[in-house]
């Protein structure tokens, strides 16, 4: 697939995934989505990519929400249809993925755009970042999954705070709320992800994948994840990352993981 929307480099086992239409500050539009749910989907399938750092081009948005100008002509049906397909689509493909993404926050994130940032496993935000829903301040809710994952990261009293006054709050509040993990100056952002993304890499991506699955097992309606977490725990026997770990404990080795 041609790229027009987003830029997608692998390097050093790390999947820079950046969402590219600087002048509409990187606004999701359909197109985006698709081109996302594409290099997302190469990511999950290549062995060689270990973690994504997902971000926006320029200096001013991670992203400034959905496209606005696009979804202002929607139905009701085609908003309730666009939203389930996204959620598939992006934000779902996101929190599932079997590595582990990396959100680095280099500015705006609004709407659409912190539900992305929230579907990512980590945020790491720049000084100048400034995150909101917005949404009813334009007459509707957060549709890619905000109310949600917003209440599971920020518990309810700040969600209802964050969604119903539409205000953005900077990077050092959502730093203090559990929104984001952790913040850095403009310059150092993309090192201390890339940091972080070579700490994940010493590690079993089977191991990661599976712990990836129970974390997000908490969150999913009707299941246990208590069951989740005994499942891929038990899994973790089977595989040659497992004995590599312990073998190369017992032999006072670094571990040399395989990913099988
Ligand atoms: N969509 C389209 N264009 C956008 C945009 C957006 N979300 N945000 C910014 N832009 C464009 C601006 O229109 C402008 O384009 P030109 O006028 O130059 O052509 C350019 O980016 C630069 O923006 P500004 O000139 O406004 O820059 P400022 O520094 O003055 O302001 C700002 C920056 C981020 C405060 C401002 O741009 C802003 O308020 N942007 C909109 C933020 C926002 O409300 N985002 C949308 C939230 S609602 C759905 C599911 C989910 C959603 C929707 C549908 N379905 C499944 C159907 C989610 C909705 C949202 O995300």
């Amino acid at each position: 697939m041609d790229y027009n929307n987003i830029l997608f480099e692998l390097k050093e086992n790390i999947a820079y995934v950046t969402i590219n239409r600087p002048k509409q500050l990187n606004a999701l539009n359909k197109a985006t989505i698709e081109e996302l749910n594409h290099a997302l989907t190469v990511v999950e399938d290549d062995p060689n990519a270990k973690v994504v750092i997902l971000t926006g081009s320029g200096e001013k948005a991670f992203v400034a929400g959905a496209d606005i100008k696009e979804f202002a002509e929607f139905s009701v049906e085609e908003g309730k249809l666009l939203s389930a397909e996204g959620h598939q689509k992006l934000f779902n493909l996101v929190e599932n993925l079997s590595k582990p993404v990396i959100a680095a926050v280099n500015g705006f994130a609004l709407g659409g755009g912190l539900e992305l940032a929230m579907s990512a496993h980590i945020r790491i935000a720049s000084e100048h970042a400034k995150l909101g829903l917005p949404e009813v301040s334009l007459g509707v809710i957060p549709g890619y999954g905000g109310t949600q994952r917003l209440t599971q990261l920020v518990g309810k009293g700040k969600a209802f705070e964050m969604i119903t006054t539409a205000g953005m709050i900077g990077a050092e509040e959502a730093e203090k709320w559990g929104l984001v993990n952790n913040v850095v100056s403009a310059e150092e952002l993309l090192a201390t992800c890339e940091k972080m993304a070579n700490k994940i890499m010493k590690n079993s991506p089977k191991a990661i994948s599976s712990a990836i699955v129970a974390i997000n097992a908490q969150y999913r309606e009707g299941i246990d994840g208590f069951v989740t977490e005994i499942t891929e725990f038990g899994k973790c026997f089977g595989t040659e990352d497992f004995k590599e770990g312990t073998t190369a404990f017992m032999e006072k080795r670094k571990p040399e993981f395989t990913g099988k």
